[in-house]
């Protein structure tokens, strides 16, 4: 389940999942879009005036976090993605782009207090919001090679974004995991605090301490930025969507998720 809190301005998004890592399944990616709309709404976002001086808009800045202190998220649902074809992959992917594009929209930052594991879709959901900071346990990485799919809730295509190709290359075609002190060297995040309760304070803390600055310059430079850095991310994610689709007509990717699933190792045939 999703849970959500209002403090002080503050907007704090807890996937909250813990039995599975807080692994996205098919309903908690539902309930992020029903949240992330309504915090749309409620900043009128889409509407004439929503750039038009009402700077009275309760929320300043919002925090995506995961529950406990081992996982942020561990990635999309294995066993859920386990039964799809590609079909439904590719529709699944529309789905998770859609949201990260809200998130992009919204005219306040939102911070990842990323606090344990990122991996696959986990670590392209921190890479959607604005900012990323990491508790010292926390863990990235993008496995989808080892499961028999690619990246394809944005990470071929932000990764690069992030940390440049030639590291967004290795992590992808490897599936090479990544701690926080690590992730900071190569600019993947922002910050690093010492615990999961620490880095939630701190990207609460930075909301509030924003509040001081103007919301609508703010608001701006979230849309420039967003501008410039997604001129072709579009087209980009169309791509990287229909790569992701393609990889579930293939019994590497039975067989990938099957042994995740059933504790073993993957017996890859390349078909
Ligand atoms: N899905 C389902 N269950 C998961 C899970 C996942 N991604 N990750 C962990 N779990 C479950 C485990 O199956 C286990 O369940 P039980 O056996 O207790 O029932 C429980 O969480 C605890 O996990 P472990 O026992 O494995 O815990 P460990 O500490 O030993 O290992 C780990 C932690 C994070 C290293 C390990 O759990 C792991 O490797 N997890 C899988 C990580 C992974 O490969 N993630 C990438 C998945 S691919 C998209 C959206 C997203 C994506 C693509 C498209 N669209 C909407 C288009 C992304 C794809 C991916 O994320």
């Amino acid at each position: 389940m999703i849970k959500t809190e209002l403090t002080d301005g503050v907007y704090t998004i807890t996937v909250s999942r813990p039995e599975a890592l807080n692994a996205l399944s098919p309903d908690i990616i539902e309930q992020l879009r029903e949240v992330i709309l309504a915090i749309q709404e409620r900043l009128g976002v889409g509407t004439p005036d929503s750039d038009a001086g009402d700077t009275d808009w309760g929320i300043r800045g919002v925090v995506i976090t995961g529950e406990g202190d081992k996982s942020f998220v561990a990635g999309a649902d294995i066993g859920a993605m386990q039964q799809m074809d590609s079909a439904t992959a590719a529709e699944y992917a529309e789905l998770a782009d859609e949201l990260t594009e809200w998130i992009a929209e919204l005219p306040v930052p939102v911070f990842a207090a990323v606090n344990g594991y990122a991996l696959g879709g986990g670590l392209e959901l921190a890479m959607a919001c604005d900012v990323i900071y990491a508790s010292e346990n926390a863990i990235f990485g993008q496995p989808e090679v080892a499961l028999g799919v690619i990246p394809g809730f944005g990470g071929c295509v932000r990764l690069q974004r992030f940390i440049g190709a030639a590291g967004a290359r290795e992590l992808i075609l490897t599936g090479k995991k990544i701690n926080a002190q690590e992730a900071l060297r190569r600019g993947l995040v922002a910050a690093v605090y010492e615990s999961p309760e620490a880095v939630r304070q701190a990207a609460t803390d930075a909301v509030k301490a924003l509040s001081a600055n103007s919301p609508l310059a703010i608001a701006k430079a979230k849309e420039v930025i967003a501008k410039v850095s997604l001129l072709e991310t579009h087209e980009a994610l169309a791509a990287e969507r229909a790569g992701f689709a393609d990889c579930f007509d293939t019994e590497d990717q039975k067989e990938g998720m099957a042994a995740f699933l059933a504790k073993r190792k993957a017996n890859f045939t390349g078909k």
